[in-house]
């Protein structure tokens, strides 16, 4: 178990579910009023360094960086992966000996499509023979006598709380004997329709035993968002969730426009999935999001005037063992159609970066707007609204600069490794120098955008550690050493 965890990484479904003083992440309906004087009491930011040590070497060929990079500057800063129709279906990956981390990243990273991977990535993974019987059911018995006296959180799906469900903390113990009781009832209980989500295993678990749970599958690895919070040794993006029957998440895309990638340990899932752009002809009169596609309310036109303008969603149903990819800003929906257990984790990195930044401005506009009216008379009004960003959205500006800060010096260490070295060590496993080189491209990219921003730039930075200019600028550097090798 690691210690000095100060705070719970938020996901999007999440938000309006958190007690008053860890509520970060309310969501946009929330009064920004009773927001800003509750988040001024947060505690300061810490920007100190973090671990230097190295990041493990991470995937990625020349041939590979090139094509990535090519991708990008064809897109020419227009955002990655936005818009378009849905594909007809979506792209199932059987054999995992012919699939390579190139071909993931040509074919569904940088498209920013969905793929499923068969259930031959995950045959070997621990928790899919322990935790799951020979009929392919939760292995209770087990569960129970691992993590009994876990208390995991617990979401009421049949109540709705804003675009979420209110959710409680349990031992988990005590959710799996509510379990059996909804499915000996026939899917139904007095207590209603109770989903364990977001539970952070991987916080609740020591390393060893975690390497009998899951294995990360390369496709996945290069994860700045869990790397980051690693490194400060304080959270992570990695969760366990668990249902019967009927259990479900509500319509939403993920936390800071993050990738996700879902595991079912056992039982199955059904996705409805809609590519960037197309949850706008979903909104109602009032321009909110749904929080239930199927619901028959989306029917009515004068609720749903755009409506007619929509495309179905892409269906997929998750079969046990089964790993989806959910891209960058895609909105979903999940039902479990068996009693089904998965991992999920978010991700962020160079190709989803740019995305994650242009989701953090809307943010901020959205606070800006909210608290117009007290523009003129708040001496720092500013600042305000990047207190209340970070209340509603879990991160504001200086946090964004202190997450490409982290990543950012340790790919610099990578690469200040001295080419040749670590070049060589490409040659005989194709990891590392290339992927510290891509990355340090998008973080360039990203960071010039950053600081030229004009909220930005009204946040004090002289305390920063390097600051702001001079990060950009190694990086630049790096990045004409790095060009053509
Ligand atoms: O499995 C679920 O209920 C939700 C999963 C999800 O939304 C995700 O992995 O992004
Ligand atoms: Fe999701």
């Amino acid at each position: 178990m690691r210690a000095g965890r100060k705070r719970a990484a938020p996901r999007p479904e999440v938000r309006a579910e958190r007690g008053a003083t860890e509520s970060w992440f309310r969501p946009r309906s929330c009064s920004f009023h009773a927001a800003a004087i509750w988040a001024t009491s947060l505690p300061p930011l810490s920007l100190g360094s973090v671990s230097p040590s190295l990041p493990p070497p991470l995937p990625m060929d020349r041939d590979t960086r090139a094509f990535a990079e090519q991708h990008f500057r064809d897109l020419g800063g227009q955002l990655y992966g936005g818009g378009g129709q849905a594909p007809s279906g979506v792209a199932f990956i059987k054999e995992p000996a012919t699939f390579s981390y190139a071909d993931f990243v040509k074919a569904f990273l940088l498209p920013n499509r969905p793929c499923v991977f068969s259930s031959a990535f995950t045959e070997n993974w621990g928790s899919r023979r322990r935790w799951v019987t020979p009929e392919g059911k939760p292995d209770f018995e087990y569960l129970l006598q691992k993590y009994g006296d876990v208390v995991v959180p617990v979401a009421n799906c049949g109540v709705q709380e804003y675009n979420s469900n209110p959710k409680e903390h349990m031992p988990l113990r005590e959710y799996i004997s509510y379990w059996l009781e909804y499915v000996q009832g026939g899917c139904s209980s007095p207590r209603g329709c109770l989903y364990l989500k977001d539970w952070h295993l991987c916080r609740d678990s020591s390393a060893e035993d975690l390497g009998d749970v899951f294995t990360l599958p390369v496709y996945f690895s290069s994860d700045w968002l869990n790397e980051f919070w690693d490194a400060l040794d304080v959270d992570d993006y990695r969760f366990v969730y668990a249902g019967p029957p009927g259990t479900w998440s509500p319509f939403h895309a993920d936390i800071f426009r993050s990738f996700s990638w879902s595991a079912n340990i056992c039982g199955r899932k059904k996705w409805l999935f809609f590519p960037p752009g197309q949850e706008e002809a979903l909104r109602d009169c009032h321009g909110s999001l749904p929080y239930d596609v199927t619901s028959p309310k989306l029917l009515d036109t004068r609720l749903h005037p755009m409506l007619q303008h929509s495309s179905p969603p892409l269906e997929v149903t998750q079969e046990a063992g089964e790993v989806v990819f959910v891209p960058s800003g895609w909105h979903h929906q999940v039902h479990n159609l068996d009693d089904t257990i998965s991992i999920n984790h978010n991700w962020v990195n160079g190709c989803n970066l740019a995305n994650m930044w242009h989701f953090l401005q809307q943010e901020l506009r959205a606070v800006q707007q909210e608290v117009h009216e007290w523009r003129d008379s708040m001496p720092d009004w500013h600042h305000h609204c990047q207190v209340i960003m970070r209340s509603c959205s879990g991160i504001n500006f200086e946090e964004f600069y202190h997450f490409l800060k982290v990543i950012a010096e340790r790919r610099l260490l990578v690469l200040g490794q001295g080419s040749e070295a670590a070049q060589e060590e490409n040659i005989g496993l194709g990891l590392g120098f290339q992927q510290a080189a891509f990355d340090v491209g998008r973080l360039a990219e990203v960071l010039a955008s950053v600081v030229t921003h004009p909220d930005f730039q009204r946040v004090d930075t002289s305390t920063f550690s390097p600051g702001p200019e001079e990060l950009l600028r190694q990086l630049q550097d790096a990045v004409a050493a790095t060009t053509t090798l």
